[in-house]
């Protein structure tokens, strides 16, 4: 690559005037180099000083605009509506009621081509859907019953419309622009804006300009962009009312959010064709479900990966490992889960083990088994170029890797050393790739983490000219970037699910694009162990989890820089009620396991990741919830509450499954916070004291504020060391008055045999009326989850009920006057009544 220094970069590309540039981070830089060095054609690395000045010329040849221009006619075919423009073809597609599909292609570039994207879920069909079409002298409109598309003739333009008739999106201009695409729509005033995967700013996107190309920053403060996780879809919510709009192109774009011009949203393919799929609401939940019927579902994760796990860069060798397993069980701080990076490879060689530190993975991994341990083995993608290392001969002999234009494998240096990158865009490479996790399996991991799958490259991006076969498409590196990780997290879950079919492996997945879901969770990857972050990692889940990514979750503690006591007490109450628990940390950190700081952390730590136990069966349940429908697990407080305007940007807390609100608190020091409680009324979790709109919440350092809503029916199970010591003899019930509905679903917690109908659903309501209080208990399903009794708990009674019935019988209940709780033991049941 030549040798020079970013410093003299930095300092040519200013001299030529290149400003932008030069002003930017130097990682942008650090990639255009990479790309304008591997031009198309250029064979001979260029002079650095080319490489500046052809970067200059570029930037001051930015492509123009050209819209689409007037509608003159239009053409149906079947359930496509094709409208002719001046400069180009505009395709509307009802693929539901609910969902349009909008395409792009210029005049005399020929006939759409089917559609294809690995965004898609395969297993995804549609059924023609009836619409109708309208013409008047302005304008045309497609309507389905749930949605109704007009387009304005002159010039051409789109908007969408509620049933009522009113707007959901209006449009702007559209058009094509250099290689690529454009998009403008109008944003109204009160319009929040949400998703995009994983971006490092508030809740709200709304006024922000930002980048799909996925990137690893290596550590990120708030405000860098773009990060490792680029995807296309956007949650709007206006007056209540919600719809989405997903953008499928896996190159570069870039979304601006008002920020250019407040009214206005542009979004900006620089390369491929528009192809934009807009989502009816009118809730955010509804929205979801169309987006995740598209691009797929997670699958529910085994029991396990619920529970709390611990990791560190990295645990090693064996002995170390062993330690870390047994100080958990010594000091009775339930894990389920240890994580080993990098260095259990020999020489970072993926899918090898270090012989000298890990002498023995099946014996280790068994016995950590029998302490109730999982273990996860990380796998990058680079594949150290090193004759001999089978893996490295493989892929060479079997062509798998990516090439350059000049048909020579690329090699970019990585941890190994210099490395070869897998093309996983071709069926081959990932059926190979998928295989080469049987040894590791059979050792015993019982999960995989994929890392470093932007693909990040010390120093650099993947040229831009690297060629893949993109299912025998051909394309290049710069056209698909943000699909790399997708298809390397595909080749990995497809593998696993083949090698053990009918169990539950996870896979945790850094980089990635629309339909991830379908393949992995997600760590929001390298935060730091500041405050900033731990508030930070709230709202990168909740946007992932409005992006169709429900399983998520930050490096509690934070990943670079040294924690402290406070602050991972703090944290740890967020993982407590973040869908993925998972303590990591850089090497050359400070050790940040639950007892790293002494008493009173220890303590409370063990105490916060005791109560995650406890939730499981609510939790699990939030996961199905998930699995079913596209709901994430933790949901801002808009998706539930949208006629609340107050809620829109609410970031400091969130909902965790139906009936639980999270405050977290995200400042040291800080003993107390106020709480907004929108809707109805909730019930405070630590003192069962009923509250309404606004509290003021004490917050010792031992507690998070928590509420429940009310009408809810909070099953809850007992303290575990790991989720092997599942099922419990009895099941809490926590009842809060009001009037609701609540779900538990039970399985078996790791087969696929749920799929199948072996399941248990339970759905409670509760109702309040002049009498008291009645909750009524249906099952429905074969599966038996291994308890027989109940343990009631009804929170926030005045007073002893003057009757408890249970089915009909009069039962006997202790009731607890300061804490106005009233608890009963009871077999399986189907009607409980407090009569007050
Ligand atoms: O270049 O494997 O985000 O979680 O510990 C750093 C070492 C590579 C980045 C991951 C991080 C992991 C680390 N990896």
């Amino acid at each position: 690559m030549g040798s020079f220094s970013w410093k003299e970069l930095l300092a040519v590309a200013r001299s030529l005037g290149a400003q932008s540039m030069a002003n930017r981070a130097t990682y942008p830089l650090h990639q255009r180099f990479y790309e304008a060095h591997y031009a198309p054609g250029a064979t001979e690395p260029r002079s650095l000083l080319g490489t500046i000045k052809a970067m200059a010329r570029r930037a001051e040849s930015r492509p123009a605009d050209e819209p689409l221009g007037d509608l003159v006619s239009y053409q149906v075919h079947g359930q496509a509506v094709d409208l002719l423009c001046t400069n180009g073809v505009l395709r509307l597609e009802p693929l539901a009621s609910g969902l349009i599909r909008f395409r792009l292609r210029r005049a005399g570039a020929g006939d759409f081509p089917p559609v294809f994207s690995y965004a898609l879920d395969p297993g995804s069909t549609w059924q023609p859907v009836p619409f109708e079409l309208e013409e008047d002298h302005t304008s045309l409109t497609l309507s389905t019953h749930r949605l109704a598309c007009r387009v304005d003739r002159s010039p051409c333009r789109l908007s969408f419309y509620d049933p009522q008739g009113r707007p959901l999106s209006e449009g702007g201009g559209l058009g094509f622009r250099g290689e690529g695409a454009y998009c403008i729509r109008k944003l109204v005033e009160a319009e929040a804006l949400y998703g995009l995967g994983e971006k490092a700013f508030d809740l709200n996107l709304r006024g922000r300009a930002l980048e799909m190309w996925n990137t690893d920053p290596q550590s990120y403060a708030p405000g860098v962009d773009p990060i490792n996780l680029c995807i296309p879809t956007l949650v709007a919510l206006r007056d209540g009312r919600a719809y989405g709009l997903f953008f499928d192109n896996p190159g570069r774009a870039r979304f601006d959010l008002g920020q250019a011009c407040p009214g206005q949203l542009r979004y900006e393919a620089s390369s491929g064709e528009l192809c934009a799929y807009f989502f009816a609401g009118p809730s955010i939940p509804d929205v979801l479900e169309r987006y995740t019927q598209l691009t797929g579902r997670m699958a529910l994760p085994p029991r396990w990966m619920l529970g709390y796990q611990q990791s560190r860069w990295s645990y090693h060798p064996e002995r170390q490992v062993r330690t870390v397993a047994a100080e958990f069980r010594r000091r009775r701080i339930p894990c389920d889960a240890i994580h080993l990076d990098i260095h259990y490879m020999d020489g970072y060689r993926v899918f090898t083990w270090d012989a000298r530190r890990f002498p023995d993975p099946p014996g280790l991994l068994a016995d950590l088994r029998a302490q109730g341990f999982r273990t996860i083995a990380i796998i990058d993608p680079g594949v150290k170029a090193d004759p001999g290392y089978q893996v490295h001969d493989e892929g060479l002999a079997l062509d798998m890797f990516c090439k350059l234009p000049d048909s020579t494998p690329f090699q970019g240096p990585v941890w190994p050393g210099q490395c070869y990158f897998p093309d996983f865009t071709d069926p081959k490479v990932r059926a190979w790739w998928g295989n080469l996790y049987e040894p590791l399996l059979d050792a015993g991991v019982a999960g995989f983490w994929n890392d470093m799958n932007e693909p990040a490259i010390f120093g650099g991006i993947m040229p831009g000219t690297v060629c893949h076969a993109y299912e025998g498409r051909g394309a290049t590196h710069g056209e698909i970037h943000n699909v790399y990780g997708l298809q390397m997290a595909r080749a990995s879950a497809e593998g696993l699910r083949r090698l053990r079919p009918g169990e539950r492996v996870p896979l945790l997945v850094r980089a990635g694009y629309a339909g991830l879901q379908r393949f992995g969770l997600v760590w929001t990857a390298d935060n730091l162990s500041t405050w900033a972050h731990l508030r930070l990692g709230i709202s990168i889940c909740l946007n992932l989890g409005l992006s169709g990514l429900p399983f998520c979750g930050p490096d509690i503690g934070g990943f670079a820089g040294d924690c402290d006591g406070e602050l991972l007490v703090r944290w740890t109450q967020v993982g407590a009620l973040t869908p993925f628990f998972r303590n990591h940390s850089a090497i050359g950190s400070r050790r940040q396991e639950p007892w790293a700081f002494g008493e009173p952390y220890e303590s409370i730590c063990r105490r916060w990741i005791e109560l995650r136990y406890e939730l499981l069966p609510y939790l699990y349940t939030a996961f199905w919830q998930a699995a079913q429908t596209g709901l994430p697990v933790m949901r801002p407080l808009s998706l539930a509450y949208p006629q609340d305007i107050r809620t829109y940007s609410l970031d400091d807390q969130y909902l965790l499954g139906d009936a639980l609100l999270a405050a977290p608190v995200g400042q040291p020091g800080q003993r107390a916070r106020q709480v907004y409680l929108p809707g109805g009324a909730w019930y405070d979790f630590w003192t069962g004291e009923r509250l309404n709109g606004k509290a003021a919440a004490r917050a010792p350092l031992e507690r998070m504020p928590l509420y429940v809503r009310a009408g809810s029916v909070l099953p809850m199970g007992p303290v575990m060391q790991h989720t092997g010591q599942w099922p419990p003899e009895t099941l809490k019930l926590h009842i809060y008055p009001g009037e609701g509905e609540s779900w538990l679903h039970e399985d078996d917690g790791h087969s696929l045999a749920y799929r199948n109908g072996e399941f248990q659903l339970t759905r409670f309501n509760c109702e309040t009326n002049g009498r008291g209080l009645a909750v009524r208990r249906q099952v429905e399903g074969p599966f038996d989850p291994g308890y027989a009794q109940f343990e009631i708990i009804v929170h926030g009674l005045e007073a002893v009920p003057r009757q408890i019935l249970v089915d009909g019988h009069s039962a006997e209940g202790t009731f607890d006057g300061e804490t106005r709780t009233l608890r009963l033991a009871t077999g399986p049941w189907e009607q409980l009544e407090c009569v007050c």
